[in-house]
């Protein structure tokens, strides 16, 4: 049985007050609503985590990171090695968001990299894949995503990955039940293609513009096992309503 993960991406956004406060927030509610069997795991800015570690110990909802270094430790300055996460208490890394692609130059062999040393201090890596607006239109999207699975994920993988079309983050528009269906089935069959057995069972996540209205047609389609939510993460009760949106 696939426990559903729900996963709120806070990107650059969170001060220690309002922080505080939409971790309360978001406590509060799940204490309140029925228990769901469903993983919850929010990913503030690296400057939040150790202020929200103490909050959330104990509590239904897990603490992420949005991106780590591939080394231990070292000459890197301004980078955070994954010892130094779950030295905090954190226990998943988001790796390869194609903002991280865009703004930071990331690569396939980057985020294979980074996704190894996560797994090997123990954290779960959420590894993001997906196509840009001209690959769909130019019908280049199965194949672009095929190459981000051979390359983004390593040996051995056992995280997670996300399904994040590019054209959907932030816009409003998410993609149709339809499109995710069909692109879901292409990327377990890519997974099954290079795990084997183990690749029959690996969570598959969507992201992209998730809200309130369109959480519950999302989180229904076969094999979506939740949601990478970044905007409506930020609004404890949006949030909290497309966690129990899953069926
Ligand atoms: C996609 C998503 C979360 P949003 O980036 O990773 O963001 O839900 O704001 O489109």
């Amino acid at each position: 049985m696939t426990t559903p993960i729900i996963v709120g991406n806070w990107k650059m956004n969170g001060l220690s007050a309002d922080s505080a406060d939409r971790v309360k927030a978001l406590l509060a509610g799940l204490a309140s609503q029925r228990a769901t069997g469903t993983e919850v795991v929010i990913c503030p800015p690296f400057t939040q985590l150790a202020l929200l570690a103490p909050q959330l110990k104990g509590s239904p909802v897990a603490l992420g990171a949005q991106n780590c270094h591939m080394d231990e430790k070292g000459a890197h300055t301004g980078d955070i090695a994954p010892g130094m996460l779950t030295d905090l208490g954190v226990t998943h890394v988001i790796l390869g968001h194609s903002e991280r692609r865009r703004d930071h130059g990331e690569v396939d062999e980057t985020v294979r990299e980074k996704a190894v040393s996560a797994a090997k201090a123990g954290l779960t890596p959420v590894v993001c894949i997906g196509e840009t607006e001209d690959q769909r239109q130019s019908g280049e999207a199965q194949d672009a995503i095929g190459w981000q699975i051979k390359g983004s994920l390593p040996d051995g993988f056992a995280g997670v990955v996300a399904y994040e079309p590019i054209w959907a983050i932030g816009t409003g528009l998410a993609a149709t039940p339809d499109d995710i269906r069909t692109t879901v089935a292409f990327i377990r069959a890519e997974l099954v293609r290079q795990f084997g057995e183990s690749g029959k069972t690996l969570r598959i996540l969507y992201g992209g513009s998730v809200d309130a209205g369109n959480a519950a047609s999302i989180l229904a389609i076969p094999d979506v096992a939740g949601a990478l939510v970044g905007g409506a993460s930020l609004k404890p009760d949006v949030f909290l309503s497309i966690v129990h949106a899953v069926p």
